[in-house]
């Protein structure tokens, strides 16, 4: 596929040694910018989903369900949306922690927390076909979560976040750089991130962007969306 000039891809940042290992999938591509839900910041389902839509109708290939206070069975119904929805764009669907609902919907991986399965146990139950995210904060963090068999990661937050007490102090623009120092496997960058970031986030190595209120709590999230897949001028 011939890809614009101004879009962000692996490819246009990486040698073609580097590109080729870490890309050799091909459907890391899919992650250079990883939408993560949030349905409290809206009113309604019906503006939650509209605002996911939207996005997808912008341009994001890849969304992390992350809705960990709903009870099981409402977290199942809102991941079999979330499947048919992302289908329907040909987008991913990572749901985050819950290996059985991923599982049970046919989602396209897990994200894994700190205090998840690690990923090699999951790799016992999904061997095949199946991506499996791991949030770090730290470089320890990233480097045993290669270790373990992640085939990405997000570090973060990189800046500060409008709720810190939840996601913790920044860790900064530095560790990210020495992230890619010490780990082969993508690594993207989360929290606190605007569009005028992906920049200096890009320039620092990262792989790719992970995002919340940026784009769910645009004005227009369609045209939001559609500008995060562009490199700033
Ligand atoms: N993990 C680290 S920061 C964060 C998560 C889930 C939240 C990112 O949200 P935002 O609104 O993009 O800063």
């Amino acid at each position: 596929m011939k890809q614009d000039q101004n879009t962000i891809t692996p490819e246009l940042r990486e040698t073609p040694a580097q590109n080729q290992r870490r890309y050799v999938r091909g459907t890391l591509h899919d992650f250079v910018l990883y939408l993560i839900t949030d349905r409290k910041r809206f009113s309604t389902q019906r503006a939650f989903s509209v605002a996911l839509e939207e996005a997808l109708k912008g341009g994001v290939k890849s969304i992390q369900l992350r809705e960990k206070d709903l009870p099981t069975r409402e977290l199942l119904e809102t991941a079999y949306w979330a499947r048919q929805l992302t289908a329907e764009y040909g987008a991913r669907l990572i749901v985050n922690d819950r290996v059985d609902i991923a599982c049970a919907v046919g989602a396209d991986g897990v994200h894994l927390g700190q205090k998840s399965m690690p990923p090699n146990a999951v790799r016992t139950i999904k061997e095949h076909d199946f991506i499996i995210g791991v949030s770090t904060h730290s470089v320890d963090e990233a480097v045993r979560a290669e270790r373990e068999g992640a085939e990405f990661i997000t570090l973060g937050p990189v800046y500060e976040t409008p709720s810190k007490m939840k996601y913790g102090p920044p860790v900064g623009i530095n560790m990210l750089g020495e992230v890619k120092t010490k780990v082969s496997i993508p690594v993207i960058a989360i929290g606190g991130i605007t569009r005028e970031k992906v920049h200096e986030l890009l320039k620092a190595g990262a792989d790719g962007i992970a995002v919340i209120s940026a784009i769910l709590t645009a004005e227009n999230v369609y045209e939001t969306t559609k500008h995060f897949m562009q490199v700033p001028e």
